[in-house]
């Protein structure tokens, strides 16, 4: 683990170290269509759900027949990565990419092709206090210096190089498992971590649609059992995860996305 990137990651979060964030908003998408009352939630779509549980659907416009498997909110916009290489618009998005949405228009945020990355697909991502990018991949990915970040890491992609962030494995996590849903809550100083299969740490039994916290120094949490909370999830995975604790406010600020208010029953 690099101490450059643990630095980056945590600054101007240092005073707030085991600061209350309950979180506000939960944005979250699927890795299958699951059904609601009023429609179907698509696994191109993304699900909010607030404090009291109560759920709103996002559409961000994506092709129908692509699954959006990493989201995050920037200060610039809305970033994504997708499962399949997607024409969205008039840009070509291979699944190592990260595509940022403003109002202004979509352009590749991350380009993991460039990059040199060979068959990289980013299946989480975050961004800092700084607003940099923070990734994982579905598979492990080795940079032009030999540096190899595991699908159970977590990695800044700076100056051409991958700086790891979080080493899964040193922090617990079972090389088995992978991260497919990231969140960096800097009001809370920790990062909320979803898996795509069951996983035990910490003492914790989490599931591949469940939210877990890790606080590095501190260990994890569970932030959410959404089998419980979306009763008939229990056959879905959280494939992507954003939040926020502070001002649900930001969700909207680029202003492109659009919602209506629903309710759960079951998946499908
Ligand atoms: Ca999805
Ligand atoms: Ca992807
Ligand atoms: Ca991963
Ligand atoms: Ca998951």
């Amino acid at each position: 683990m690099t101490k450059l990137a643990f630095a980056l990651l945590l600054i101007g979060s240092i005073n707030s170290a085991q600061a209350a964030s309950n979180p506000t908003v939960i944005a979250m998408s699927f890795d299958q269509h699951a059904r609601t009352v009023t429609g179907i939630l698509a696994d191109e779509d993304v699900l909010l759900l607030d404090a009291a549980h109560n759920e709103t659907l996002l559409t961000l416009g994506l092709p129908a027949d692509v699954d959006l498997d990493a989201y995050g909110v920037s200060l610039s916009g809305t970033a994504i990565s997708v499962g399949t290489t997607t024409l969205i618009g008039s840009i070509v998005v291979e699944p190592g990419d990260v595509l940022l949405m403003t109002p202004g228009g979509n352009s590749l945020l991350f380009d993991a092709s460039a990059a040199g990355l060979v068959d990289a697909d980013v299946d989480a991502l975050t961004f800092d206090d700084n607003d940099l990018l923070i990734l994982s991949f579905a598979n492990a990915i080795v940079d032009s210096f030999g540096a190899i970040a595991e699908n159970e890491d977590i990695v800044y992609w700076l100056g051409g190089d991958l700086w790891t962030v979080i080493d899964g494995s040193a922090e617990g996590i079972p090389e088995s498992a992978n991260i497919d849903g990231l969140h960096w809550d800097s009001a809370g100083s920790r990062l909320w971590i979803s898996f795509d299969t069951t996983v035990r740490i910490g003492g914790l039994v989490a599931d591949d649609e469940d939210i877990l916290a890790f606080e590095p120094g501190w260990g994890w949490q569970e932030i959410l059992d959404v089998s419980a909370v979306l009763p008939g999830s229990e056959a879905l995975d959280i494939d992507a995860l954003w939040g926020q604790s502070v001002d649900a406010q930001l969700l909207f600020r680029d202003g492109f996305e659009s919602g209506s208010t629903s309710a759960w029953s079951s998946s499908p």
